[in-house]
């Protein structure tokens, strides 16, 4: 099922964060966002991803947008394919707009959520030759069934995943390469689990499921230590990247770029 050599990846998109980062929604309490702390651990993990060879564009701040620098949400990239979302919260709507420019530079043509379907791309996980959706507060079924339409032309099937707690699959679900999958939470049960080699991760290292498999290493999150040797004793390269002003926000590694 699952190819040799996983995707190489050789561009990302990123945006820096917003001036009004402090704004944007979030339902963890883990103190104030500081905005010069989130830019130094942005500019880092760039850096990271230019050290694993991916040429990065990096978008202007947006202020009007203060979740902006998750791009992650509105825009998903197959291969050849390349839609812009209808992210579900309301402050983010225009995001897409924002990603449209963007994309265009490098794709000739784009798909379109379009109401009354809403997705964010946080709830889309590429596996392979299939590609998990949850449906979230912020991702519905018409988003979905948009998405199947989509990736139907490119070869590829959709497995949906009903989710009651996370914010997006991705918060608890991330494909690295070679089957290996990390799971935590609501999801470690789930029957899809079965198709791969997961690894579950612990409670307490629940935001350290959003770890990031970029060509061959694993960026983790910084405090995470039982999941970065789980990662290890698969035998990946971990770079560990400080995330903590974007945790404050919900967001994780994944979030903060589109890789194609
Ligand atoms: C939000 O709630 O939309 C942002 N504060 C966090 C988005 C995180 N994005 C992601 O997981 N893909």
């Amino acid at each position: 099922m699952y190819l040799p050599e996983g995707i190489k990846f050789t561009r990302a998109i990123t945006r820096q964060p917003a001036r009004t980062l402090a704004q944007g929604i979030t339902s963890a309490s883990l103190g104030p966002v500081e905005l010069s702390r989130a830019e130094a651990q942005h500019a880092d993990y760039i850096t990271a991803l230019e050290e694993l060879g991916l040429q990065v564009t990096v978008l202007p701040p947006e202020d009007d947008y203060p979740d902006s620098t998750f791009v992650e949400d509105v825009g998903l990239l197959f291969g050849k394919l390349g839609v812009v979302t209808n992210p579900g919260a309301k402050t983010r709507n225009g995001e897409a707009v924002l990603i449209r420019a963007a994309l265009l530079e490098h794709f000739d043509t784009l798909s379109y959520i379009q109401p009354p379907g809403t997705l964010d791309g946080g709830d889309v996980m590429w596996a392979e030759d299939r590609v998990y959706i949850g449906l979230s507060a912020r991702t519905n079924s018409a988003g979905a069934q948009q998405l199947a339409g989509y990736l139907v032309n490119v070869g590829l099937d959709l497995v949906v995943v009903q989710l009651r707690e996370m914010l997006h699959l991705k918060t608890g679900l991330n494909y690295l390469d070679q089957g290996n999958l990390l799971v935590t939470g609501e999801l470690v049960e789930h029957p899809l689990c079965a198709d791969f080699h997961a690894m579950v991760v612990p409670e307490e290292e629940a935001y350290a499921a959003n770890s990031l498999f970029v060509n061959g290493t694993v960026l983790v999150p910084t405090g995470h230590p039982q999941t970065s040797s789980m990662i290890a004793q698969r035998g990946y390269p971990v770079r560990e990247l400080e995330m903590s002003e974007f945790q404050k926000l919900d967001g994780g590694l994944s979030c903060l770029s589109l890789r194609f």
